[in-house]
């Protein structure tokens, strides 16, 4: 039956391929064809409250590709939504955080949100904040790096707004004073 041969020597060679692939990846740390075997380009900021609030927070920027994880962890802040950017500055050192500067914007756009449309490259929106004072914002974005370069992330400084940002008004989306600020530093 040679039919049945070929089959089963296809099967023979297909197990031996993937023993080969898993011994070459041994961890689950590693990408599947993980050529970057060089740990992945991190920042992270502590947030420390500004203009009198009680807000702090944390946020990591993790270089994924040619994107950017950006996680950010707000506590302290009052219930609602808080504009949130990155600022071109990493000087938070301003009892308002005026120091860190406008909005973190690379490529010279328009301010925006999140989504499609013109934005700066530090605009992430808006975080909402629970009736616990906490807040979880998720991110993956373009136009931004952790790696050096005219768009990277360090060196700059993230900032959490009194107000929502309404993503439309210039240049900084009407989010009132300066809450929070961290700066971005490698880690
Ligand atoms: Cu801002
Ligand atoms: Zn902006």
């Amino acid at each position: 039956m040679k039919r049945t041969h070929t089959h089963r020597r296809l099967g023979i060679l297909f197990g031996f391929g993937l023993l080969l692939s898993s011994a070459a990846c041994p961890g689950p740390q590693v990408k599947p064809g993980g050529s970057d075997a060089a740990p992945k380009a991190e920042a992270v900021s502590s947030l420390e409250a500004r203009s009198g609030s009680g807000a702090s927070g944390d946020a990591s920027f993790v270089q994924e590709g040619d994107t950017v994880k950006v996680i950010v962890s707000i506590k302290g802040a009052t219930p609602g939504e808080h504009g949130l950017h990155i600022h071109e500055k990493g000087d938070c050192s301003a009892a308002d955080a005026a120091s860190a500067g406008p909005h973190f914007n690379p490529h010279k756009m328009d301010h925006g949100g999140l989504e499609q449309g013109p934005r700066h490259a530090g605009d992430l929106g808006n975080i909402t904040v629970g009736t616990d004072g906490t807040g979880k914002l998720e991110a993956v974005l373009k136009g931004i790096s952790v790696t050096p370069g005219d768009s990277s992330v360090v060196g700059r400084a993230i900032v959490l707004h009194e107000k929502p940002d309404d993503l439309r008004t210039q240049p900084s989306g009407n989010s009132g004073a300066r809450i929070g600020c961290g700066v971005i530093s490698a880690k």
